[in-house]
């Protein structure tokens, strides 16, 4: 059986992954890319989205641009990490299809709305200005959709500050609106991300399918993993992003607890802290749960048949 899935996204290296993983696999059915400010400016990466499109031949996907700033601060971007364009490395080959008139939030709101309860799965990647906005806009989107598992915080890491990670930190107004909204959100942060090293061997493999798209991925790998070398001492690089789609499609691939999570909002030195309550058994009406171990194996195992899956692209 597939999952119905709209992945709300920034790319952004890791968010490709994502992409891959969610259009290419069986079990997805990828039914909108819709993107948000993050890691770059929204035009940026829309037209990252709209070039990854082409490299993986997925143009048929709707990608609609979404919010540009957050919900109350100031954008901030990560070019650290993903450089000027949000995905340096590769060359960005021009899109050859265009971005949706309609706006994301709207988008979301009517995918969702116009089908059957309980079908659709969010997969947010980047800041949850989007999500937020649509769940203030159109609060049955709660009991509608089946779940949201978002690529976010951490109950013990942080990358953006010592205890925050870089999607809750930039707009925790956001985030504080989907974790207390009336859903079940699914926490995959920096606890298990943080395990998800594309190492030698892994990238080894992609490169070894001698395809486009691999060609691709393996570049980004390269700039990626240079640049978390370069800022956080990392030996390999951490591919985020398609964790959260991969607990969609096989949960077993990692453990979760059910837990309590609130976004601080207010603190001194933890603004943007992810705080999971882990001293006794979660309360009945907990709505939230944590990753908390990722088989990385298994993950890699599934990225690597995904590219194979895709194969070869025209341009
Ligand atoms: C990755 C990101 C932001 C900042 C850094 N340093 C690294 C992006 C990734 O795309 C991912 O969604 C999340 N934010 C990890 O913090
Ligand atoms: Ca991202």
């Amino acid at each position: 059986m597939s999952t119905a899935l709209i992945l709300d996204c920034d790319p952004g290296h890791d968010d490709v992954f994502a992409l891959l993983l969610a259009y290419g696999h069986p079990d997805v059915d990828l039914l909108a890319v819709t993107t948000v400010a993050g890691n770059q400016t929204l035009e940026k990466v829309t037209r990252n989205a709209l070039s990854v499109a082409r490299v993986a031949g997925f143009t048929d996907v709707p990608i609609a641009a979404g919010c540009d700033r957050p919900l109350v601060r100031a954008a901030q971007v990560a070019d650290d990490v993903h450089g000027e364009s949000g995905l340096d490395g590769p060359e960005l080959p021009e899109p050859v299809h265009q971005v949706e008139s309609q706006h994301a939030v709207d988008l979301i709101i009517e995918a969702v709305m116009s089908r059957e309860p309980g079908t659709v799965t969010l997969v947010p990647t980047g800041a949850l200005t989007n999500i937020a906005m649509a769940v203030r806009k159109e609060p049955a989107l709660a009991e509608r959709v089946k779940e949201v598992v978002l690529m976010g915080g951490g109950y013990h890491e942080g990358n953006w500050s010592p205890v925050a990670e870089f999607n809750i930190a930039v707009d925790p107004e956001s985030a504080h609106i989907v974790f207390n909204a009336p859903w079940h959100v699914v926490m995959v942060g920096l606890d298990v991300t943080h395990k998800a090293l594309a190492t030698p061997e892994v990238v080894e493999r992609i490169r070894s399918l001698g395809t486009g798209p691999s060609r691709f991925a393996v570049e980004l790998l390269e700039f990626f993993g240079e640049m978390y070398q370069d800022t956080q001492g990392f030996d390999s690089p951490p591919v985020h992003d398609p964790c959260a789609v991969a607990y969609v499609i096989d949960p077993s691939v990692m453990t979760t607890r059910r837990t309590p999570v609130d976004i601080e909002l207010s603190g001194a030195l933890t603004t943007g802290m992810t705080v999971a309550d882990f001293r006794a058994p979660a309360p009945s009406d907990c709505t939230t749960s944590v990753a908390t171990t990722l088989d990385h194996g298994r993950f890699w195992d599934l990225m690597v048949d995904c590219l194979e899956r895709i194969g070869e692209v025209e341009l």
